[in-house]
C-alpha cells in the first residue's frame, strides 16, 4: 500500500499490501490484521463471512444478539492498590525515587495552585479558574513519559500536563491575568493556556474540537516519520473528558485516526460528570473504552488515581502507537471530579456533598503516592510542611507579579488575523478610539500597555 505525495510514492505498511490478505480460497489466518485487508473474494464453500463489510466472522445458525450488559465490565489497570502498596512486586513501578518526588512535588503544586486561584476568582481578582482536583494523576503521570517533541492537544483540565512539560508559574499567572506578558497576548479565556515552545496547542473552549485536529496532525506526523527516518518518530497525545466524547467530533476522529492508521494516544479523563450531567445520563455501554473497540483500536482502562498505572500504561500506549509506522490507542483513566465544574457552576446543586467527601477520604491520586513514598521512607509530615509553605509562596509571588503587570496593548485585537490592517479594520479602529477617548471614566486604556498610542500606532504604521 502506498500513498501518492507529488510524483513520488511512499511505502506506508507492508501489511496493507493485498498479496497478504484473504481470499476466498484461502483458510482464514487468525488471528491476522484482519482490519488491514483490502481485497477479498468470497467462495460458495467459504465458513467466514467475507462482504467487505465484516471479514473474518464465521456464520452461525444460533440467533443471538450481543448483549453488552451481559458481558463483564473491562477491567481497570492497576499498578497500586488504595494503600499504596505495589500490587505486583516483581513487575515493581518503573519510576525512580527521585522521579516519583518530582511528580509528587508537580501534583502538590497543582493541588495549590488550584486552591489559591479559586479563592482569586472568589475574591474578583481573577475572572474564571477550572481546577483538577482529583485528577493531577492522569495530567502530570501521562505527561512524564512522552517525548517533549511530541504534540499534544488538551481540553482544559490538564493544567498538570504543562506543568510537567515546563510551563512556569510566571507563565501560568500572566495567562490567568491576560497581561502584557501573556504568551497568547490576553485573546483567550483564564486557563486556556497554549504553547508553541513545549508543543501543545491552544486550548479552546468549544468541546471536542481538539480530537479531529489531533487526528489529523497525527497523519502529518506519521508522513513526517517516513519522510524524515534520522529523527526520532513523534506522535500526538489528545485529551478530553467523556462529556466531550459525546460530540460527533469525537467519533469522526476516532474513526478517520483509525482508518488512516496514525500515530496518537487519545486520552480521555471519565471524572463521571460533563458539568452537571452524570455518566449514567450520558452514555449506556461500558465507558468510552468500550468505543475504542468499536473502531479496531488497542484500547486500554486505567485507574487515574495510581500515578504509576497511568505512566506505564501511557509509556506502553506511545510504543504501540508507533508500531507499523503508527496506529492510534485509547486509554479512558477512571476519576472522579472531585471539585466544582468550574468557578462559575456549584456542584452541590446536583450531587450531595457526602459523594464528594468521600471520593475525597477513599481515593486520591495524591495520597496513594505519598503513601507510597512514605513506605519507601523517603518522605514524612515535616517534609509535606516544608514542600507545601514553599509551593504557597512561590505561587503567592507570582501571582502578585503577574497581577501588576499592564494589560496588553490594544493593538493586538486587531493583530494576527491579516497580514496588514484591512480597510474594515480601519473603521473599527477610528470608531473604538472614538469611544475610548469619549468614555475615558468608563475605559481606563492608561492600564493597556501603550496606552491609546499603540493603537493609533497600528493605523500609522500600515503602509497600505
Ligand atoms: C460544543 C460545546 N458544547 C457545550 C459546551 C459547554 N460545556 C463546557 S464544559 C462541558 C462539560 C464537558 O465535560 P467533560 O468532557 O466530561 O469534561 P470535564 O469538565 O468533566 O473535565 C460542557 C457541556 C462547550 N464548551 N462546547
Ligand atoms: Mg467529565
Amino acid at each position: 500500500m502506498s500513498l501518492r505525495q507529488g510524483t513520488r510514492r511512499i511505502r506506508i505498511n507492508k501489511a496493507w499490501e493485498p498479496s497478504r490478505c484473504l481470499s476466498g480460497s484461502q483458510t482464514p489466518r487468525i488471528p491476522f490484521g484482519w482490519q488491514e485487508c483490502r481485497s477479498v473474494a468470497s467462495t460458495a464453500s467459504a465458513e467466514r463471512v467475507l462482504f467487505p463489510g465484516a471479514l473474518n466472522s464465521k456464520f452461525t445458525n444460533t440467533l443471538k444478539f450481543l448483549r453488552p450488559s451481559a458481558n463483564e465490565a473491562i477491567s481497570t489497570y492497576r499498578v497500586m492498590d488504595q494503600s499504596g502498596a505495589v500490587i505486583d512486586k516483581e513487575a515493581g513501578v518503573d519510576t525512580e525515587d527521585e522521579e516519583a518526588l518530582e511528580l509528587y512535588r508537580n501534583m502538590v503544586c497543582l493541588s495549590i495552585m488550584d486552591l489559591l486561584m479559586f479563592e482569586a476568582q472568589r475574591q474578583g481578582r481573577l475572572s474564571f479558574y477550572m481546577v483538577s482536583a482529583g485528577e493531577e494523576g492522569i495530567s502530570i503521570g501521562s505527561a512524564s513519559v512522552l517525548s517533549p517533541a511530541d504534540v499534544v492537544f488538551c481540553q482544559y483540565r490538564e493544567t498538570g500536563v504543562y506543568m510537567q512539560r515546563g510551563f512556569t508559574l510566571d507563565q501560568f499567572m500572566n495567562q490567568l491575568f491576560a497581561n502584557s506578558k501573556d504568551i497568547g497576548l490576553g485573546r483567550n479565556m483564564p486557563v486556556h493556556y497554549g504553547s508553541s515552545e513545549l508543543n501543545i496547542h491552544t486550548i479552546s473552549s468549544t468541546l471536542a474540537t481538539q480530537i479531529p485536529h489531533a487526528a489529523g496532525a497525527a497523519y502529518a506526523l506519521k508522513l513526517q516519520n517516513q519522510q524524515q527516518p534520522e529523527v526520532p518518530p513523534r506522535i500526538t497525545v489528545c485529551y478530553f473528558g467523556e462529556g466531550a466524547a459525546s460530540e460527533g467530533d469525537f467519533h469522526a476522529a476516532l474513526n478517520i485516526a483509525a482508518t488512516r492508521q496514525v500515530p496518537a494516544i487519545f486520552i480521555c479523563r471519565n471524572n463521571g460528570y460533563a458539568i452537571s450531567t452524570p455518566t449514567s445520563d450520558q452514555y449506556r455501554g461500558d465507558g468510552i473504552a468500550s468505543r475504542g473497540a468499536g473502531y479496531g483500536m488497542d484500547t486500554l482502562r486505567v485507574d487515574g488515581n495510581d500515578i504509576f498505572a497511568v505512566r506505564r500504561a501511557t509509556k506502553e500506549a506511545r510504543r504501540l502507537a508507533l508500531e507499523n509506522g503508527g496506529k492510534p490507542v485509547l486509554i479512558e483513566m477512571m476519576a472522579y471530579r472531585v471539585g466544582h465544574h468550574s468557578t462559575s457552576d456549584d456542584s452541590f446543586a446536583y450531587r450531595q456533598k457526602v459523594e464528594v467527601e468521600d471520593w475525597k477520604r477513599r481515593d486520591n491520586p495524591l495520597t496513594r503516592l505519598r503513601k507510597w513514598l512514605e513506605s519507601r521512607n523517603i518522605w514524612d509530615e515535616a517534609k509535606e510542611r516544608e514542600l507545601r509553605s514553599r509551593l504557597r509562596k512561590e505561587i503567592l509571588v507570582a501571582f502578585d507579579k503577574a497581577e501588576k503587570e499592564k494589560k496588553p496593548g490594544i493593538k493586538h485585537a486587531f493583530e494576527g488575523v491579516w497580514e496588514d490592517i484591512t480597510e474594515e479594520q480601519k473603521m473599527h479602529i477610528e470608531e473604538l478610539t472614538d469611544i475610548l477617548q469619549r468614555y475615558p471614566k468608563e475605559y481606563d486604556i492608561e492600564q493597556h500597555e501603550g496606552g491609546l498610542a499603540s493603537l493609533l500606532e497600528l493605523v500609522k504604521t500600515d503602509k497600505k
